[in-house]
């Protein structure tokens, strides 16, 4: 199964590493096609390069648009070699057999992320590079297809190792990536369309490009991978690691769902913490400080911090750091880092910091997916916000300042947390968190003895529910919850109403003394 490489055609609009490429393909004396750019930076690097306008005939025209769709080049890409017809096809019209195709796109992903004009991006579109993709790999039986620069080393390699030839082995794979290459191309090309069409993403089609496999997923007998969607600064697949061992693919879970929650606090209104355990929050602050943040955020739940995974919306710095080392945690996510900082952790083998420079920013629009049987479930994203204005006092007596912007801090945290989930919020710090119960009123319960616990382990008088509000991410059905969470000494309510039963539950509140707001918007998350 081994095929000589005796032509090959380059055409790349990324130039990184063609030089070395194109000598090495030389040295075995492969003949060399290409288009314009590519074949000038062959030239200039000294090489014999022949034009595909010289072997189509044609001149690259209207722009570039066409170059090299021609049945010469589709022919020579196309042409099985062991079929008599295809071969007395390639001797009538003088279609040489082309071995090796080594395209790189007009690149669609950054143009976009530069936020070119419309006309730029369309200009941006490739076909040509694609149609010859597309062909080279379909006849992966006969024919190289080279799309990533990173795959160079293995063709070269795999050359020198079979005096000039490749194995199907490798030809296969390079096909497979080639498909997937395409894939995440038109994938780019229509989530961008969708965005001009009707300006949601409801239309996007979604799909990604294999970043990195991981050790293993959920559980070690499950084998995992991480999928790129393009929507980071291109090059980059996530978060910069700084140190410590790779990302699991539970960290990776976690460490997005971490920074997502974090990044609803803008960093100039102050530093907030977010300690995130199996995808739910065990403790969310604001503070004076970043140390602050982390310290209160610690004391909503020391017991399950143990081996969470912090995410921070300031750099890191050398005190919050230190502070952080006081137990096991797993990883750190921050907008960056200090030397100080830096300097602290590398004394901690285990953990992992990570800078989030070039991430997608989570509170922008886009789909979420998730798999069922038969299919896929695809929504927008809950980015959904309220502002004080959005509040309907419903009891008799209206909230303080402090429990309106408490109630405000804890209704963002709610969305972040499993359902059903009901948040103890006071002074800008969570002090109570209940997720994932299939029972409301069995959140409002967990959240507050969890605070009890929290308590009598720091010796507190009274656990810190006492005096603070509680958010819940869908309405109480019944009063019961909310009686549990005054009895826990919860002041104040927010929760987005609309239960058949908002009279009794109203006046509940009102009997209790509470305050109460309805947001008129839900949180579920599932
Ligand atoms: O405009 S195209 O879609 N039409 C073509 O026929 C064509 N053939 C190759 N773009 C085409 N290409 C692309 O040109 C390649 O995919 C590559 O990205 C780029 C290389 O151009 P140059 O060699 O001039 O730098």
């Amino acid at each position: 199964d081994l095929v000589a490489v005796k032509r090959a055609l380059l055409s790349v609009s990324d130039k990184t590493g063609l030089e070395g490429l194109g000598k090495a393909l030389a040295g075995h004396g492969v003949e060399l096609l290409s288009t314009g750019g590519t074949a000038k930076a062959l030239r200039d690097a000294g090489l014999e390069v022949k034009d595909v306008a010289e072997v189509t005939g044609f001149p690259e025209m209207m722009d570039g648009r066409v170059k090299t769709l021609h049945p010469v080049v589709h022919g020579g890409l196309l042409a099985l070699r062991d079929n008599d017809d295809h071969v007395a096809a390639m001797n009538e019209h003088n279609i040489g057999g082309i071995d090796l195709v080594v395209v790189n796109l007009y690149p669609f992903e950054a143009t976009v992320a530069k936020g070119a004009a419309y006309d730029e991006v369309i200009e941006n579109i490739d076909i040509g590079g694609p149609a010859m993709i597309r062909s080279a790999a379909k006849n992966h039986g006969f024919v190289n297809v080279v799309v990533d620069v990173e795959d160079y080393a293995a063709v070269i390699e795999e050359m020198s190792a079979n005096d000039g030839a490749t194995a199907y082995a490798l030809r296969q794979r390079l096909a497979q990536t080639a498909y997937a290459r395409t894939t995440a191309y038109d994938t780019a090309v229509s989530t961008w369309m969708a965005g001009q069409v009707d300006g949601t993403p409801r239309r996007r089609t979604f799909g990604g490009t294999l970043a990195q496999t991981l050790r293993y997923g959920e559980n070690p007998h499950q084998s995992a991978a991480f999928y790129t969607d393009g929507s980071n600064r291109p090059g980059v697949a996530t978060a910069r690691q700084h140190q410590g061992k790779e990302l699991s693919y539970n960290n990776i879970n976690d460490t997005d769902a971490a920074f997502e929650l974090v990044s609803e606090f803008a960093p100039d209104a102050g530093p907030a913490c977010a300690i995130i355990k199996h995808a739910n929050p065990c403790g969310v602050a604001t503070g004076k400080t970043l140390t602050e943040a982390y310290t209160r955020a610690f004391d909503c739940d020391r017991t399950s911090a143990f081996g969470g995974i912090i995410a921070l919306n300031q750099p890191l710095d050398g005190e919050t750091a230190e502070a952080i080392s006081g137990i096991f945690t797993e990883v750190v996510i921050a907008p960056g880092a200090d030397a100080d900082a830096i300097e602290v952790f590398s004394k901690k083998k285990n953990l992992r910091l990570l800078t989030t420079d070039g991430l997608a920013d989570p509170t922008a629009a886009q789909l979420t997916a998730r798999q069922v049987s038969g299919g896929w479930l695809v929504q927008d994203k809950d980015v959904g916000r309220i502002t004080r204005d959005d509040l309907r006092v419903v009891t008799k007596r209206a909230p303080s300042e402090q429990e309106l912007n408490d109630m405000l801090f804890a209704w963002t945290v709610a969305k972040h947390v499993k359902s059903n989930a009901i948040i103890y919020v006071k002074d800008g710090a969570t002090v109570g968190v209940g997720a994932g119960q299939m029972s409301r009123v069995d959140s409002t319960r967990i959240a507050a003895r969890k605070a009890q616990d929290m308590a009598e382990a720091m010796g507190l008088p009274a656990p810190l529910t006492q005096g603070s509000v509680v958010a819940s991410d869908a309405f109480f059905p019944f009063a019961d919850g909310l009686i549990t969470a005054a009895k826990a000494g919860a002041t104040a309510l927010i929760q987005p109403g609309g239960s058949m039963r908002d009279d009794e539950v109203i006046a509940a509140a009102d009997e209790a003394g509470l305050a109460m707001v309805f947001t008129g918007m839900r949180h579920f998350r599932h």
